[in-house]
């Protein structure tokens, strides 16, 4: 009997995509899903790609995988997942790894690692991006749990991830326990960010200079020539030259307005509430969406007033897609900066000494926020591991400052003609309140202090105090 290097529970589109990829590389994998037809159907299929192992019980799947074994879980994520897991783990000895390739939440990631460690099982929550493609060809992989059994799965996984430019595989071992699925919700949090600067983007030059879907994708086209060069510039040219084949119309005009969404952003701003990280560029994106669907709200609006601007002419529709893209570009690096503050801020609360530049490096190819950009975040970590934000790193310093004359440009010009942009708003709000030398969070604290006697520090000296309101008299308190 040929023995199985890997096994895939779970062939819906990403499990037998990642198993024809594992068996492309040369890697014999053994294969199981609940309805057996699945598991027939990919090796009819393609069963000449490489060894593939069909099993059709779990206890056939176990038998067939050499030790240790390694059983990858590729179905729904929540209750199958934690169905499938209890199935199998019955099935194995110590030593033995299961991975969950699926989008869990890390904190069940954490609840699963430390139930398997018990019974002397490894336990890898991974994220895995790139969706169906990705998983065929290459995805971005970030590995959580012990860097023991990262080691067993380490020269596999490097075969089947993608490769960036300088030919290293994007997969890292990100950290422990749920170190994997923590970063791959972040990067989603951040893609929901991008796609939302980029909407934006869009959203002013078709409004505000009048360009047509078909002049915008030109526009997107060149950008994805220059330094914003990234997957989702790229696809997003192609959608707007797209022409719907019923209407003839552009295709972007005759898709409903009303984003949805799957939950990995929501879970990244909750996150980020609970450790208190502002990453108001991913929370925008996040609510932009909602506020989309709420046609019951938007339709109650439809009459509110706004302004009426003079149309731009040509040239300037052209001058305003120069500034568009200095505003995308500094606020691309606002979302980015808020996304690594709130990887390293999870890292620190969770213990799992997480490198900012490897998570950058393993994001440049296979995963939806490809781009060149990451690289240039790599390097910034590289020079400067302490960063305390992106936006202090010189390469991006720089660049900001040379973008915030544009970037102020567009994001009043977005307000005079009444244009929501709340993803550059609310960037330069951040960029804007990270260099102030003083925040009106000074007046909120006095505030506090009248209405809840919440005390307050001073600028002067030391120490926490406490104003009498109804006296005029401040007492200091000891202790804090
Ligand atoms: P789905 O998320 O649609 O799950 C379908 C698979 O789960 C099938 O193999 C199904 O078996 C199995 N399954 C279910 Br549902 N309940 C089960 C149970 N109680 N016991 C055993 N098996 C069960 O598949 P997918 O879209 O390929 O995604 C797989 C995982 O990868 C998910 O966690 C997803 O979030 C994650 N992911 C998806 C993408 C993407 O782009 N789609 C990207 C990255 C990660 P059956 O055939 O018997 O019904």
């Amino acid at each position: 009997m040929t023995h199985a290097r890997i096994g895939v529970i779970g062939l819906a589109v990403m499990g037998s995509n990642l198993a024809r990829n594992l068996a492309r590389h040369g890697h014999p994998v053994a294969l199981y899903n609940r309805t057996t037809e699945r598991t027939r159907e990919l090796v009819a299929q393609h069963g000449d790609e490489g060894t593939f192992v069909p099993a059709e019980t779990p206890e056939e799947f176990v038998a067939s995988l050499e030790r240790p074994r390694r059983l990858v879980v590729m179905v729904k994520a929540g209750a199958p997942t934690d169905a499938v897991i209890d199935q199998f783990a019955a099935l194995l000895e110590e030593g033995d790894v299961i991975i969950d390739g699926g989008n869990a939440h890390f904190e069940d990631t954490r609840r699963r690692e430390a139930a398997l460690t018990e019974r002397g099982l490894h336990f890898v929550g991974t994220g895995i991006s790139g969706g169906e493609e990705g998983a065929l060809n290459g995805p971005s992989i970030m590995p959580g749990g012990s860097p023991e059994a990262y080691a067993s799965l380490a020269p596999m996984l490097e075969d089947i991830a993608a490769k960036a430019d300088d030919g290293q595989p994007c997969v890292t071992h990100v950290g422990p326990d749920g170190a994997g699925h923590f970063v791959k919700m972040v990067h989603n949090g951040i893609e929901y960010a991008d796609m939302q600067l980029i909407a934006e983007a869009y959203d002013l030059l078709r409004q505000a200079g009048g360009m047509r879907p078909a002049e915008i994708a030109d526009v997107f086209s060149q950008w994805n020539t220059g330094r914003l060069r990234s997957y989702l510039v790229e696809i997003t040219a192609e959608v707007l030259r797209h022409t719907d084949p019923e209407t003839g119309q552009p295709f972007v005009e005759i898709v409903a307005d009303q984003a949805e969404q799957k939950g990995t952003g929501r879970w990244t701003v909750e996150v980020a509430l609970e450790l208190g990280v502002p990453v108001t560029g991913i929370a925008e994106a996040v609510f932009s969406r909602s506020l989309s669907a709420h046609t019951d709200l938007r339709s109650a609006a439809r009459d509110f007033p706004g302004p009426t601007p003079e149309p731009f002419s040509e040239s300037a529709a052209h001058d305003l897609a120069r500034a568009v893209e200095e505003a995308l570009y500094a606020s691309k690096i606002v979302a980015y900066a808020q996304g690594f503050h709130q990887v390293a801020a999870g890292s620190a609360e969770y213990g799992w000494d997480i490198d900012l530049g490897a998570v950058a490096a393993i994001w440049r190819a296979g995963c939806i926020i490809r781009a060149d950009f990451l690289d240039d975040i790599r390097a910034a970590y590289a020079e400067d591991p302490q960063l305390a934000t992106l936006l202090a790193a010189p390469r991006f310093a720089a660049a900001v400052e040379g973008a915030q004359r544009a970037w102020r440009l567009v994001v009043s010009l977005a307000a005079e003609h009444g244009i929501p942009a709340p993803g550059f708003s609310a960037a330069l709000a951040y960029y804007d309140a990270l260099r102030a030398d003083r925040l009106p969070a000074a007046l909120i604290q006095a505030q506090r202090d009248f209405f809840g006697a919440h005390t307050y520090r001073r600028t002067d000296r030391p120490g926490v105090f406490h104003t009498l309101w109804s006296e005029g008299r401040t007492e200091e308190l000891m202790g804090e």
